[in-house]
């Protein structure tokens, strides 16, 4: 759609605004949490590599409003189809950005790929769409193409995860924060096991992915509070189940004396259990083995309720909701927040209660959005 130009100030806030995990914005209902109101924002700063520190206002050209009801196109360069959590959010976006709701969304899976994400971000500005979303595969290697858009005029929305680039060359980002996530994961660990030694395994999210470097980040600072938790080693699964199999069966031919995996998505997790059923090894709040996980998806908090992944930390995927937020604000030409924050929670097993988690039971999973 040919885009009609005109100069529109881009005022990035400074100010991270907190939106609760559940309220999406889209019609979705909240999982198990009310929005959390701006006022009522926690003291959690924005993690630091996506806190934007956006200038005041920046200069960009944006497309004019849909004052005459057009519709307003939207690209959206998505990670890919690796994972429950990804399927979640890619539908979630093609809900929200519907050609009923007055969106043309050009959706690309960019199937895990960082140089076809650049080459799509590329074609969308060939278009001249109104808006692209990027859902950054790996945080490094954005600045070029960010700068492209930017000269362009096309304000650009940060989803999901985070880039390592200049604030300045993108209009917002939104997410969650990856390092209080594997944080809270090391903190309910200290708390379950109450000065019990950890020997602990970690099966990594995708190489150079900033969900992978800040939960290992995040759990790693509380394992350095530890000093009788040792990281046995720590390899990446690609945030697949299948990539959960495969690193779990090379730890299990390494490694006898783990008492502790972390799988950093609930696909790596079942395929780590796949691992440990086919060697006998048991795991859960019955086994010899606590599985901390992470996206808190549908079935992975069946496998919490059920007492097989002890902890679960949540990172919701129905975000859409705060993308359009930003779009509408733009298109009604007023200051966007340069981060928002989409909060996170974690869950346990049943019998398990924590300062740091939900005891799961199953009103808790039947009210889940996801
Ligand atoms: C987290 C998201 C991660 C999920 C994985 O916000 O980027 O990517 O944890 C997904 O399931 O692959
Ligand atoms: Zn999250």
């Amino acid at each position: 759609m040919k885009k009609k130009v005109v100069s529109l100030l881009v005022a990035a806030m400074t100010v991270a605004s907190l939106t609760a995990c559940g309220n999406s914005g889209s019609d979705a209902p909240a999982a198990n949490q009310e929005p959390a109101p701006a006022e009522k924002q926690e003291a959690d700063p924005a993690p630091a590599e996506s806190q934007a520190e956006a200038p005041a206002e920046s200069q960009a050209e944006a497309p004019a409003p849909a004052a005459d009801g057009g519709t307003i196109s939207v690209g959206f360069a998505q990670v890919g189809h690796e994972s429950d959590w990804r399927a979640a959010n890619t539908k979630n976006y093609q809900d929200t950005f519907s050609a009923a709701n007055g969106y043309e969304l050009s959706f690309v899976d960019c199937d895990n790929d960082h140089a076809v994400q650049i080459e799509t971000v590329r074609g969308f500005i060939e278009q001249e769409l109104d808006y692209i979303c990027i859902a950054p595969i790996q945080s490094a290697g954005w600045d070029t193409v960010l700068q492209e858009a930017k000269d362009a005029g096309i304000p650009v929305l940060i989803v999901d995860r985070a880039v390592d680039a200049d604030p300045s060359l993108y209009t917002t980002a939104l997410g969650c924060d990856m390092v209080a996530e594997g944080e809270a994961a090391g903190n309910w660990l200290a708390e379950y096991l109450n000065g019990g030694d950890a020997n602990i395994l970690v099966i990594e999210g995708s190489v150079g992915a900033s969900a992978t470097l800040g939960r290992t980040e995040g759990f790693n600072n509380i394992v350095s509070q530890n000093a009788n938790w040792k990281v046995l080693d720590s390899q990446s699964g690609d945030f697949t189940q299948a990539g959960g199999q495969e690193v779990m069966e090379s730890f299990i031919k390494s490694y006898s004396d783990f008492n502790v995996v972390v799988c950093q998505n609930d696909n790596e997790a079942y395929g780590a259990m796949d691992a440990m059923d086919a060697a006998g090894i048991t795991y859960g709040v019955d086994g010899d083995v606590t599985i901390i996980s992470f996206d808190a998806t549908h079935d992975g908090l069946q496998y919490t309720l059920d007492g097989k992944i002890t902890c679960n930390v949540e990172c919701n995927p129905l975000q859409a909701g705060f993308a359009e937020d930003v779009i509408k604000k733009l298109q009604a030409g007023e200051a966007v927040d340069a981060w928002t924050l989409v909060v996170d929670e974690a869950f346990v097993a049943p019998g398990i209660t924590s300062k740091y988690a939900v005891t799961m039971s199953q009103e808790v999973l039947d009210g889940r959005a996801y």
